[in-house]
């Protein structure tokens, strides 16, 4: 097993990776911007890098300088987390061309997977249901108009090389096209360097629902169950649960069952995400990811294994050593992401926290790097914790997570904690019944009414 990893990210996803290390024995070498020399995943530690100053390319996504940390801490091994360089195939390649292992899935699985056109193609011939539409990247506007009339409006035009809501755009009749995939080409060629677009049979009141894989060097595959990440606003998600209430337990195995066989055909390795719009009874493939999710977490409470741990195990040859046989999913659980946002913009709301007590108790864990007097920079992501709460059953769940919002106390911060709190008292998500459009409409009367 590697003695020492570096771990190539902040926040509470640097914390969690240590956390798994330690219990390993494995020694931890932390990375931080200028910005985060007081930051928690520093102090906690084995070791520390500065890897240069505050914004982000400059420091976390500098491929040269989380490999020259590496290479002078000696470390074994580089944990990429989730965003930065998680998904940078060209950063998984350096990090092996150095000597290093990279936690994370093969660089070529990576760059496939990254294609979002070449993705479909490639889980499509490993079994796993698409969204019907154009066979690859169409030419131009008339290819797109040509493949709309055959599988019939609305479609949705999607950039080949995007993923996240970028360069895609909602098609609704003929005479919409030409102005909506000049837009989609155009917003697509300068966020991906490719205009390319395909075509889909547009979904309109889908729910997204995502399964989880953990796959050994082995072709030992397992799958741990699905997650639903419907609530969410402008692409960013906001809740998670495990199980989705929208499955009932044959649509579970069967979606796992085709999932776990793709990724073994595919030759998959490391943990990965295989993610699913669920339509009327149906899954329909959208993209997959190739590393450990930010709500990786809701599937460990409700399977009781430790991810990170696995993904160490797997990337340093270990076989896994239990099957899908010995998983046993219990319970259910939730994740509010907190974010220091204003409700009105949404804009990030960096400030300083004057005083930090988060809830405890039976089935709640907070993965958050945050403690009284810490200042949150302004240069990264807004999320600054995650609430997850597991429980016997749903209910019991949800009970328990009205519970946990109402005692944690993040003073100084404006965050979505009192969103999440009107949440989990609105009838609609007590129910389960909500797709990926719900909380735009739920968010925006929450706004109204706190202008009012
Ligand atoms: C779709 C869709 C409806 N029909 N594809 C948005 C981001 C990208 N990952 C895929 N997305 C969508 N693809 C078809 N054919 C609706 C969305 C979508 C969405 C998907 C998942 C979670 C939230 C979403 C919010 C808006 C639109």
């Amino acid at each position: 097993m590697f003695e020492k990893l570096l771990i190539a990210n902040r926040g509470e996803i640097a914390l969690r990776i240590q956390r798994a290390c330690r219990e390993m024995g494995i020694s931890t070498v932390a990375v931080h911007s200028t910005a985060d020399a007081d930051a928690m995943h520093v102090r906690l530690a084995d070791e520390s890098v500065c890897i240069g100053p505050p914004p982000a390319q400059e420091s976390y996504l500098n491929a040269h300088a989380v490999l020259s940390a590496a290479a002078i801490s000696n470390a074994d091994a580089i944990h990429p987390g989730y965003g930065f360089l998680a998904e940078n195939a060209d950063f998984a390649t350096m990090v092996e061309e150095h000597g290093f292992t990279f936690v994370g899935p093969s660089p070529e699985h990576i760059r496939r997977m990254g294609d979002k056109v070449a993705a479909k193609q490639t889980v499509q011939e490993a079994g796993i249901p698409v969204v019907p539409g154009s066979d690859g990247a169409v030419a131009g506007p008339d290819g797109a108009l040509e493949v709309a009339a055959e599988i019939g409006y609305p479609v949705m035009i999607k950039a080949s090389l995007g993923g996240g809501g970028r360069g895609m755009r909602m098609v609704a009749s003929a005479d919409e096209m030409r102005d909506a995939y000049n837009a989609a080409s155009h917003e697509a060629q300068s966020a991906f360097g490719s205009g390319a677009l395909y075509v889909e049979k547009y979904l309109a009141n889908p729910r997204h629902v995502e399964v989880q894989i953990l796959a050994d060097q082995h072709g030992a595959v397992v799958h741990l169950g699905e997650r639903d990440c419907s609530l969410q606003r402008r692409h960013q998600k906001l809740v998670e649960e495990a199980p989705s209430p929208a499955l009932n337990p044959e649509q579970r195995e069967e979606i796992g069952r085709i999932a776990t066989e793709a990724a073994r055909r595919i030759g998959y390795r490391s943990v990965g995400t295989f993610e699913f719009l669920f339509q009327d009874g149906q899954f329909y493939f959208i993209e997959m990811n190739t590393r450990l999710q930010v709500e990786h977490a809701v599937t460990e409470m409700i399977c009781g294994l430790d991810l990170v741990r696995e993904m160490v195990r797997v990337a340093d040859g270990t076989p896994l050593d239990f099957g899908q046989e010995d998983i046993r999913f219990f319970g259910h659980a939730i994740e509010c992401r907190i974010t220091a946002e204003d409700p009105e913009t949404l804009q990030p709301a960096p400030g300083t926290v004057n005083m930090y007590h988060a809830p405890g108790g039976l089935g709640v864990r907070v993965d958050s790097a945050l403690y009284s007097g810490y200042r949150v920079p302004p240069y990264y992501d807004s999320m600054v914790a995650k609430l997850i709460v597991h429980g016997a059953n749903r209910n019991e769940c949800l009970m328990r997570l009205r519970r946990a919002l109402d005692e944690f106390v993040i003073d100084g911060l404006t965050t979505t904690i009192p969103l999440h709190q009107r949440l989990v008292g609105a009838s609609d998500f007590i129910n389960g019944d909500y797709d990926i459009h719900w909380m735009e409409g739920f968010a925006a009367g929450a706004a109204a009414e706190a202008a009012s």
